[in-house]
């Protein structure tokens, strides 16, 4: 089956978007596995597909390089929203997308006619370990709360974004070993659909520094829903304002938790080449 993509990163962190109003598909994960190959595919950290919605302007689904499905995607709302504007299927600058974690608005910010910015309100976090989901005998939230892993003893708070996230706080990012301990938290059997993993270490009280391990893709060199979980679990924490900015692998993201408790991510999105699977 051929169909055309367009390949778009926000900071590094690469999708390949493909427009199922137009062209139909079937086996979501199984191309998501297929397409995001780097070596025998385009290559791309996820698959986006932009469907019609009854709720919402558009509907976006996101599947994992392993196929796996993400109720959330924070980097590519911004990808999304800008393929959407600028191919003509709507000239919305504020657009509305239904995601399997409720409605996501991202804006263009435009001055002078230039794209500025693109500014996501990305909705309310979620807190309680239900909600996570997260299983913990402690208490309703999880927030510096010990697990142990393979004997090894960290502190984290649990944030969910529609998407489930473990942050841990460290004083040196950069003596982690992503690669070996990502893999064992985010299957550790605390969270049952797993969990993406931050580590985080915090510069000022207004920039903090992110690694991330994502669910059912690996390393990133950007987490969009991860900036945003980071943010609130810094806050919930005392060791940030609710406005920092957020270095990640890739760049930078702005990232406020405003005082109607919904988090607006700001951000650059990158279309990158358009092509034809064959
Ligand atoms: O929750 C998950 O399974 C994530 N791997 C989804 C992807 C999140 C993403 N990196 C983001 O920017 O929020 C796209």
């Amino acid at each position: 089956m051929k169909f055309s993509f367009s390949k778009w990163h926000g900071l590094g962190n690469d999708f390949v978007i493909v427009n199922a109003l137009v062209d139909q598909f079937e086996h979501y994960p199984d191309l998501a596995i297929k397409i995001c190959d780097r070596h025998f595919g385009v290559g791309a950290d996820g698959l986006v597909f932009l469907l019609p919605s009854e709720k919402a302007d558009f509907q976006m689904r996101i599947f994992n390089s392993d196929g796996s499905e993400a109720e959330m995607c924070g980097n590519a709302t911004r990808c999304m929203a800008r393929y959407v504007y600028e191919s003509g299927l709507t000239d919305k600058r504020k657009i509305t997308l239904e995601t399997k974690a409720g409605i996501i608005k991202p804006e263009l910010i435009f001055i002078e006619d230039v794209l500025s910015t693109i500014r996501v309100d990305m909705g309310e976090p979620h807190l309680k370990t239900s909600e996570i989901p997260m299983i913990s005998s402690a208490n309703d939230q999880v927030v510096h709360e010990l697990l142990v892993v393979e004997e090894a003893e960290y502190h984290i708070t649990c944030v969910s974004m529609g998407n489930p996230h473990c942050i841990i706080f460290v004083d040196q990012i950069d003596d982690v070993d992503l690669s070996i301990i990502g893999p064992t938290i985010e299957t550790h059997p605390a969270f049952p659909r797993k969990t993406n993993v931050e580590f985080v270490q915090v510069l000022t009280p207004q920039k903090i520094r992110m690694r991330v391990w994502e669910r059912g893709a690996g390393i990133t060199m950007a987490c969009g829903t991860g900036a945003c979980a980071t943010l609130v679990a810094a806050v919930l924490n005392g060791k940030v304002d609710r406005q920092a900015i957020i270095e990640l692998d890739g760049g930078e993201l702005l990232i406020e938790w405003g005082l109607d408790n919904h988090v607006y991510m700001s951000g650059p999105a990158t279309q990158v080449f358009r092509g034809e699977y064959l």
